[in-house]
């Protein structure tokens, strides 16, 4: 009897640690993976420059962009969104520069949810470029 419970009270705690594991397994998981709210960062490089775009959280309603360019240093930078499905296409808003490098826009309407494409123009000395990147909005 007394080997018995001791080989019980041996396996209990193997079978919490694994329990424990499994469930910051699953936490971790759900932090890191990417859900619908967050920032939301993509890069694209085109010619001279590479740009990253973030959104916190894009959602229906007035959203910022943030945006890093590196390569080469745009003067004038624009941020469109386009809603291929539906055919919305929204005018340019303009995205100013915060530092060097570093652009941001003001409130950028999203009338509706769904799938977006949002075209990030730039131009200046070293040339013209467009990057498209895909954003799903909540
Ligand atoms: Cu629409």
């Amino acid at each position: 009897m007394t080997t018995k419970t001791s080989i019980v009270d041996r396996r209990k705690p193997v079978l919490l640690i694994s329990v424990v594991a499994v469930l910051v397994a699953a936490i971790v998981a759900w932090l890191v993976w990417p859900s619908g709210g967050g920032e939301q960062v993509q890069s694209s490089t085109q010619g001279p420059y590479t740009v990253r775009l973030s959104v916190e959280d894009p959602h229906q309603g007035g959203n910022v962009f943030a945006l890093t360019v590196s390569g080469a240093t745009p003067d004038v930078v624009t941020v469109e969104p386009v809603m291929p499905q539906m055919g919305h296409a929204l005018a340019p808003s303009p995205a100013i520069a915060q530092a060097p490098g570093r652009f941001r826009t003001g409130d950028v309407l999203l009338p509706m949810s769904g799938q977006w494409e949002i075209t990030v123009s730039l131009r200046g000395p070293s040339g013209s470029t467009q990057h498209v990147f895909p954003l799903l909005v909540k």
